[in-house]
C-alpha cells in the first residue's frame, strides 16, 4: 500500500484511508491527506486489467468531452495523475487509480422517494445525451460481449456443465427459471444485430449507487463507476437502472416477499431518463421495458453463474450470497413479466 499511495501526486501526505462503498467489483478506498483533502482510490477489478491503457483512455477521454459539457466542477470524476505521468499505477498488488473525491455528495443504495429516483434518472439520462455527439468507436471495449445476454447464456450453460463445486443440482429450480427464457434474453441482442436499434455510448452499470446526488439538493450531480463506459443499447441503462432502483427490496434481501417492482418508482425513471435524453428514437422508447427484464434476466444469470463457479467475480459476505442475489432477481423479473401492460403504457404516457 505504501508504493502505491507513493506513486499518486496527493497535495499532502496522506493522513489516513479506509475501505469504502459497497461497489461489488473493484476495491474502494477512501484516502484523506493532511491538508484534509479526500481522494478515492481503487483497485481495478481483475476483470478489467487485460489493457488498463485503454481502460483508463477511455475514462480520460470521456471525462474530458463531458468536462466541456458541465461548468460545475463536481459534475464529472476527476482523476489524480500518478508520478510518472500516467493515471493509473501498476504493482505487484494489481492497478491502481485515484479520483478526486466529489465533496457534499450523497449516494444511495435505495432511493427515498420517487422524486429521488427521478434525479438519478436525470443523471443517468443526461450522461447518455452529453455523451451522444461521442464517437462509439473511439472507445476501447473493456469487457467484449458484457450485455450480449444471450453470450452470458451460454457462459452459463458452460458453467452448469462444468459444475466445479458441484452447487448445480441445489439450484435446479433457479436455473430452469432462467434457461426456460432464452427468447426473452435474446431479444434485444436481435434488434442490435439487425440494426434496429442505434449503438450509442452508454454507461451499463447504472445502478443507483452510481449516481452521486448533492447532499443539499438531492439533484444527481455525477455518474462514477465508467469503468463499463463502452458502446451499447439506451435499453440496457435504463434496464438496470430500473433493476437496482425500481425494486422495493435489496438485491441481497432475503426475505423475498419484500421484493416487488414498484411501478410508481418505474414512472418516475421513465420520465427523467426520456427527458434528459430526448433524441431517443421511437423503437429506442419500445423497448425499455423489455431493456429492464433483459438486464434483470442478465444480471440474476450472472449471480447464479458465479454461485456455480465459487465466487470469483462478485464481492460475496456470505456462502450464498450470489444465490440470494440471483432469487431477488428471479422475483423481480416474475413481476416485469406481470406488468409488461403496465411498464409499456408508462413509457408512451412519458414520451
Ligand atoms: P465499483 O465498481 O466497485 O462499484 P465505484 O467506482 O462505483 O466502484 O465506487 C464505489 C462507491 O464509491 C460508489 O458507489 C460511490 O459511492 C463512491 N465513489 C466513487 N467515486 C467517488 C468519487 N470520486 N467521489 C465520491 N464518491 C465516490
Ligand atoms: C457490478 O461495480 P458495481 O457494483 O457497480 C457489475 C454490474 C452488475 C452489478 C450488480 C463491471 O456493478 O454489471 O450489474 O455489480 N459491474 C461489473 O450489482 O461487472
Ligand atoms: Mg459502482
Amino acid at each position: 500500500m505504501r508504493e502505491v499511495l507513493s506513486s499518486f501526486q496527493f497535495d499532502s501526505p496522506v493522513a489516513e484511508k479506509r475501505p469504502y462503498g459497497l461497489g461489488h467489483i473493484n476495491r474502494t478506498i477512501l484516502v484523506t491527506t493532511a491538508s484534509g483533502c479526500r481522494y478515492i482510490l481503487q483497485r481495478v477489478s481483475e476483470a478489467m486489467t487485460s489493457n488498463i491503457p485503454g481502460l483508463m483512455r477511455n475514462i480520460a477521454l470521456i471525462t474530458e468531452h463531458l468536462r466541456k459539457k458541465n461548468t460545475d466542477p463536481r459534475a464529472v470524476l476527476s482523476l489524480l495523475p500518478a508520478r510518472d505521468g500516467k493515471n493509473y499505477c501498476h504493482t505487484e498488488a494489481g492497478f491502481f487509480r485515484v479520483y478526486h473525491f466529489v465533496e457534499g455528495t450523497i449516494t444511495r443504495q435505495m432511493a427515498e422517494s420517487a422524486e429521488e429516483f427521478y434525479q438519478s434518472a436525470l443523471g443517468f439520462g443526461g450522461f447518455l445525451e452529453q455523451l451522444s455527439d461521442f464517437p462509439p468507436g473511439e472507445l476501447f471495449v473493456v469487457i467484449p460481449d458484457f450485455h450480449n445476454t444471450p453470450d452470458r447464456l451460454r457462459k452459463f450453460r458452460e458453467s452448469i456443465e462444468k459444475d466445479p463445486m458441484g452447487r448445480a443440482a441445489s439450484v435446479k429450480k433457479e436455473i430452469e427459471f432462467y434457461l426456460s427464457r432464452e427468447k426473452e434474453m435474446s431479444q434485444l441482442q436481435q434488434m442490435l444485430e439487425r440494426g434496429e436499434l442505434p449503438l450509442r455510448v452508454t454507461h451499463n452499470d447504472t445502478k443507483l449507487n452510481n449516481v452521486l446526488l448533492d447532499e443539499k439538493t438531492h439533484k444527481a450531480l455525477c455518474v462514477v463507476d465508467l469503468d463499463t463506459v463502452m458502446p451499447g443499447l439506451s435499453a440496457w441503462d435504463f434496464g438496470d437502472a430500473i433493476r437496482f432502483g425500481a425494486s422495493t427490496g435489496a438485491e441481497d434481501e432475503l426475505d423475498l416477499s419484500k421484493i416487488h417492482l414498484s411501478l410508481p418508482y418505474f414512472r418516475a425513471f421513465a420520465k427523467g431518463f426520456l427527458e434528459a435524453c430526448p433524441g431517443l428514437t421511437e423503437k429506442e422508447r419500445e423497448v425499455m421495458p423489455l431493456g429492464a427484464l433483459t438486464i434483470t434476466l442478465e444480471c440474476g444469470m450472472r449471480f447464479l453463474t458465479d454461485y456455480i463457479d465459487g465466487d470469483h467475480y462478485y464481492a460475496i459476505s456470505r456462502e450464498t450470497h450470489n444465490l440470494d442475489r440471483a432469487r431477488t432477481q428471479i422475483r423481480l423479473a416474475e413481476e416485469m413479466e406481470q406488468n409488461e401492460k403496465e411498464m409499456k403504457a408508462a413509457i408512451v404516457e412519458c414520451s
